[in-house]
């Protein structure tokens, strides 16, 4: 069963640390360097979110995940992650690489912009003293870019399709544009939404003008490409300051800490089984005689980043998007509900991560669509109530889903 269908987006000024936050984030080896333009193609992996298992939660000894991994008593849920060229500001005129490449986020759900928050790199990503550079505006400038990016691509055959709405060619308006828009990655209901916070649900599509259309882009961005600030190589001491005036200028966007390089250097160490740390750990335990680099790079790592922000932040970063942005939550399918098992006496082996909100219905349909069509009832295991199908599913919820499907297999 796969954990998820979620991709998120790795953008931001070229030369900020993507690619390393990328490779923390996937243990997979891309270039990095510190230099403009050192990605060109776009590298996809897969990364973890994390989450206390339930099998702890339960008192159980331990549980046989098997869509995601058990370690530790953690759960670490598999989602994409796309890591691309980075921008520099005019990046929509064709400055630097352009923008084109942001095509391999069109299906993201969420992007991490990544920004150097300790100031280290010019407007043009070329290395500066740490503190000549205001990361503010390159939050301000990337934010530009990625609208321009998306508005040129929505404003292509606009009036064409403006017209057609307009005269009746779909009676459904919000459903027609997301059909259009689709490639986009938007759904239906981020339309409706952008449409009512701009005020322009009760405006004809063909006397817009480019203002409202620009209005109504960018607050579909806000909607359907949400952002998390990944304020990167926090490491560096002056960052401290600027992630304070990041919150404070753009406040109801999450901006998190992070060091991606202290997040990589640790990782790698745990794989050469040097350090004991797992991602979002706030601290590691050296194991075994590091060559004695390693533990002094290993210390300061401890004293610049765990002790002063609580951990790498790259965890974080990512969990924040995938629950906290875009408002998701944890549900364990079993088909025994006493046992914890699947068919196959697997204890707990599947979590799957769903939208707050949905239904057990919609977790039916979500685990296969005959379960969905002949749902009957459902158990939650933890309560050991039987509930119908629009019970609203909690975070963390072990569900058993009864279906007339189920039942004749
Ligand atoms: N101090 C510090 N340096 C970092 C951090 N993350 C990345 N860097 C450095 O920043 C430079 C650029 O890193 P990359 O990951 O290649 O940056 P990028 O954003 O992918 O760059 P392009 O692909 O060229 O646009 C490298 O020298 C990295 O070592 C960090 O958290 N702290
Ligand atoms: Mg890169």
């Amino acid at each position: 069963m796969e954990a998820s269908n979620i991709l998120l987006g790795v953008v931001g000024k070229t030369n900020v640390g993507k690619s390393t936050f990328f490779s923390a984030a996937t243990e997979i080896d891309v270039p990095i360097e510190n230099r403009p333009f050192v990605t060109i193609d776009p590298n996809v992996g897969v990364t973890y979110v994390r989450r206390m298992c339930p099998h702890v939660e339960l008192g159980l000894p331990s549980c046989n995940a098997s869509n995601s991994i058990c370690r530790l008593g953690w759960r670490f849920i598999p989602v994409k992650i796309v890591d691309v060229a980075g921008l520099v500001p005019g990046a929509h005129e064709g400055r630097g690489l352009g923008n084109k490449f942001l095509d391999h986020v069109r299906r993201a759900d969420a992007l991490l912009l990544v920004v150097d928050a300790s100031g280290s790199t010019d407007e043009e990503g070329r290395p500066v003293k740490p503190g000549s550079y205001d990361p503010v505006e390159e939050v301000k400038q990337m934010v530009f870019e990625i609208e321009e990016w998306m508005f040129n691509i929505i404003a292509r055959d606009w009036d064409k399709l403006a017209r057609f709405i307009d005269t009746g060619g779909a009676l459904d308006v919000p459903g027609a544009l997301a059909q259009r828009l689709s490639g986009l990655g938007i759904l239906k209901n981020h339309v409706v939404k952008a449409l009512e916070t701009t005020g322009l649900e009760s405006k004809r599509l063909t006397s817009w003008d480019r203002g409202d259309l620009r209005v109504f882009v960018s607050e579909l961005r806000r909607v359907a490409k949400p952002i998390v600030i990944v304020a990167n190589k926090a490491d560096v001491p002056v960052a401290e300051d600027n992630v304070r005036r990041l919150r404070e200028e753009f406040k109801g966007v999450p901006v998190i800490p992070t060091s991606s390089l202290a997040e990589l250097m640790l990782r790698r160490a745990s794989a050469k089984n040097m350090v004991e740390y797992m991602p979002g750990d706030g601290d590691f335990k050296v194991v075994g005689s590091p060559p004695r680099d390693l533990v002094r790079a290993l210390e300061r790592i401890r004293d610049l980043v765990l002790r002063k922000w609580g951990s790498t932040g790259v965890q974080e970063a990512l969990n924040e998007a995938v629950f906290k942005t875009l408002d998701n939550i944890v549900v364990y399918p079993v088909e025994d509900h006493v046992k914890l098992t699947d068919k196959q006496g697997r204890v707990l082996p599947d979590a799957l991560i769903i939208p707050r909100g949905s239904t057990a219905r919609d977790l039916a349909y979500r685990i296969h669509t005959d379960l969905g069509e002949t749902f009957l009832y459902a158990i939650n295991a933890k309560t050991k109530q039987r509930v119908g199908e629009s019970y609203r599913v909690n975070d963390g919820d072990i569900i058993k889903i009864v279906a007339a499907a189920a039942r004749k297999a």
